[in-house]
């Protein structure tokens, strides 16, 4: 089993209390080149700062990691926009970083990442991938394309209290500045990538899509920014079977409504609890209370562990917080 991390940025993170994935706005842009030396050696290296939220809620990358200490998979980490710097090896498909969607285009050459990304998906010699993301304000992209395509879907965030009507008028002055309606890219999903999302969605979707063709099957793992990229593989013609893993936290938030839209996009839903609840641990209540959530592929490698390794994952979770330095 292979596990593909697309991480990459939009300067869409850096609007006042859109996300959480990083302590302050302006760490949002570290976060994703962290997170991954964090998947690779269990700590941030190049990296100076370990992603938290405001509060202290340690990213879903700590729990990626501790399942990593407990289940074998092979791990490939492709830079899909990252904007910082990094010590953990990545595959260059030359994607740039993602611009504010309020700008006439959020990501350039959005066709040409898709296929560059694409080929590299056809590429794999793997029967089962995982493909996860890493993307700070990818909760607001994602409700971005949602929009553009004409899906209803909700979105999640990595706020405990999901800033819904933030979201909702960033996405409504994003379309206007690409001089689109709601619904004008029902028929041209990398428009409304290219439009009004981010390069991770550009690099996953062309990840999946070439996988797919080349008869690999494709686990998106990761909550309802994979609803956006699920969306926008259906409506560009993509009929093979799309399956979502994703986490409790993610499942349980109603403002995402994970399993009706699975549903209408035909896609298979996996949810996995890691067993968090009633744990003495800080970092595990913040989970529980709806801090994070999901991300980095937690969704997804959580996906893999049996219940009898379940409290092997949240030990080296444990550990993993104290290598960290958080609680
Ligand atoms: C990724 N790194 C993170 C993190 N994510 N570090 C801390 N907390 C997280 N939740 P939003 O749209 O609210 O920013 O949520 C999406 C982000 O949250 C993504 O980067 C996802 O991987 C996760």
């Amino acid at each position: 089993m292979r596990v593909i991390l697309a991480a990459g940025t939009t300067e869409t993170a850096l609007i006042d209390g859109i996300s959480a994935a990083g302590a302050a706005p302006e760490l949002m842009a570290q976060t994703p080149s962290a997170d991954i030396e964090i998947l690779e050696y269990g700590r941030p290296t190049v990296s100076p700062v370990t992603p938290v939220s405001p509060t202290g809620c340690p990213t879903p990358a700590a729990v990626t990691r501790a399942v990593r200490e407990v289940v074998d998979f092979d791990l490939t980490v492709v830079d899909a926009g990252l904007a910082r710097p990094t010590g953990s090896p990545t595959v260059d498909l030359s994607v740039p970083a993602g611009a504010d969607v309020r700008e006439p285009t959020a990501v350039p050459d959005a066709s040409a990442v898709f296929e560059r990304a694409r080929e590299f998906g056809a590429s794999l010699p793997d029967d089962e991938v995982v493909v996860g993301e890493t993307v700070p304000g990818g909760t607001t992209t994602a409700l971005g394309v949602l929009t553009a395509l004409g899906e209803p879907a909700g979105v999640s965030s990595s706020l405990p209290e999901n800033p819904l009507e933030r979201k909702e008028a960033v996405v409504e002055t994003a379309l206007e500045a690409s001089d689109l309606a709601p619904a004008a890219c029902e028929d041209d999903p990398l428009g409304a990538i290219g439009a009004v999302g981010d390069p991770v969605q550009a690099t996953v979707a062309g990840i999946a899509a070439g996988a797919l063709d080349s008869g690999t099957d494709v686990t998106l793992g990761g909550g309802t920014q994979m609803v956006a990229i699920a969306a926008a593989l259906r409506h560009a013609g993509v009929e093979d079977p799309l399956s979502i893993a994703t986490t409790s936290f993610v499942a349980e938030d109603p403002s995402a409504d994970l399993e009706a839209t699975c549903d209408r996009l035909d896609c298979d839903l996996t949810v996995t609890d890691p067993g968090f609840r009633g744990r003495e641990h800080v970092s595990m209540q913040r989970y529980c209370a709806g801090e994070a959530k999901e991300g980095v592929g937690m969704g997804g490698v959580l996906s893999l562990v049996d219940d009898g390794e379940m409290a092997a994952v949240r030990d080296r979770f444990e550990a993993v917080c104290a290598r960290l330095g958080i609680g």
